[in-house]
């Protein structure tokens, strides 16, 4: 089954050079005196396996996320119903392809090869997003995906241009440039549906009704319940909370639902004013850990696709190899 829970092998033969150090009370006290300054740990800096090992889980979970993520939109490209929206569909898509790569490189510097975090992939040991799991049945899901997702994703993310560990934070910037152009394009397509036809507001309606809850989750399980948090925050990675973060997208999003003129599906949703925030439902956590341990909609569909795309691609990695090979003959020879 596709079970979703990733652990860095502790006797993996990483294929990049992993920095193995004797634990050393001045290296431990110059990380923590590192991180207590609020400054970055670069990939040559000693830090200890545990917080490696939580980078390499969370970088790698993340830029599988971006991966996986290309195909419920990509699905898309080929229907999208003008030129400027497929021009648009595609550059958004391409651009995840593009973050997943920065995130790959992010965690190979901490000394896990690509190859071993595909396997992880492909073998269904990796996580990557629960929201990822779910179908686009119709192409205001694509409009719903920017603006929700997308906007879930910025406020998420944003933070962890602030983390500790240097590439993962530097690669952070881009990708949330990049996020904020998706959330946008995703409003603006609803927007222009919203001012069309009764069919096209009831499908952007209903679009919403689908995937609003399933965004909330995506923050992760409540602060109560989340085994990493305490740590994470301790260490920089992390520097607002699940249960935080998921109350500011609720506290972003719902005068934006105004705007659009969509109702977000929550009948206990509404302004506290003791609190200066939305209250909101109760989210089906069940159901979260249903699609985060393999059961979703997707699970299966969206794992396989990985898959076949790894194999069909095959034959271009083996020629690249075979090219290298050829360059390093021809550099030999030159040189002799
Ligand atoms: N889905 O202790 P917790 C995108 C897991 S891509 C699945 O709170 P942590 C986009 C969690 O991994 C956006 N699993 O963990 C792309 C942990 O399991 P393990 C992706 C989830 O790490 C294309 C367990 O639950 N963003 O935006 O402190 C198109 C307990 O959780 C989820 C990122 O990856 C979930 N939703 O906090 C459009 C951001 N939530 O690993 C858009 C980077 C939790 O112990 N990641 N789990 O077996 C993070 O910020 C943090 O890892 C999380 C979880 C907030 C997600």
């Amino acid at each position: 089954m596709y079970t979703q829970s990733f652990n860095v092998p502790d006797g993996g033969t990483p294929t990049l050079q992993a920095v193995s150090v004797p634990v050393d009370a001045d290296l431990q006290a110059r990380f923590d005196a590192v991180i207590d300054a609020d400054g970055k740990i670069e990939p040559r800096d000693w830090m200890p396996e545990a917080y490696r090992k939580t980078l390499v889980r969370q970088i790698s979970q993340h830029a599988h996320s971006e991966i996986v993520g290309m195909l419920p939109e990509g699905n898309w490209i080929s229907r999208a119903p003008s030129l400027k929206r497929k021009a648009i569909l595609v550059a958004k898509v391409q651009d995840e392809g593009g973050h997943g790569l920065y995130l790959y490189s992010a965690a190979e510097t901490l000394g896990t090869s690509r190859d071993q975090m595909f396997d992880a992939l492909h073998s269904g040991k990796a996580k990557y997003s629960s929201i990822f799991n779910y179908p686009t049945l119709t192409w205001a899901d694509v409009g719903v995906v920017g603006w929700l997702v997308d906007g879930a994703a910025i406020m998420n993310q944003i933070p962890l241009c602030r983390c500790s560990f240097g590439p993962y934070a530097r690669a952070m910037i881009r990708v949330c440039k990049e996020e904020s152009f998706h959330q946008r394009q995703g409003f603006e397509s609803l927007m222009t549906m919203m001012q069309g036809t009764a069919e096209q507001k009831a499908m952007v309606q209903d679009a919403v009704n689908r995937w609003w809850w399933k965004c909330l989750a995506m923050f992760g399980p409540p602060d109560a319940d989340s085994p990493n948090s305490v740590q994470g925050m301790r260490w920089g990675i992390k520097r607002i909370s699940n249960d935080d973060l998921r109350q500011k997208f609720v506290d972003a999003t719902v005068p934006q639902a105004q705007v659009l003129g969509v109702t977000l599906p929550d009948p206990d949703l509404k302004w506290n004013a003791e609190r200066g925030h939305h209250d909101f439902g109760a989210i089906d956590w069940d159901e979260f850990w249903q699609v985060v341990n393999g059961n979703g909609p997707c699970n299966q569909e969206r794992l396989a696709t990985r898959v076949k795309a790894w194999e069909d691609g095959a034959w271009v990695r083996e020629a690249a190899l075979a090219h290298a090979r050829k360059q390093e003959q021809r550099a030999r020879k030159e040189a002799a």
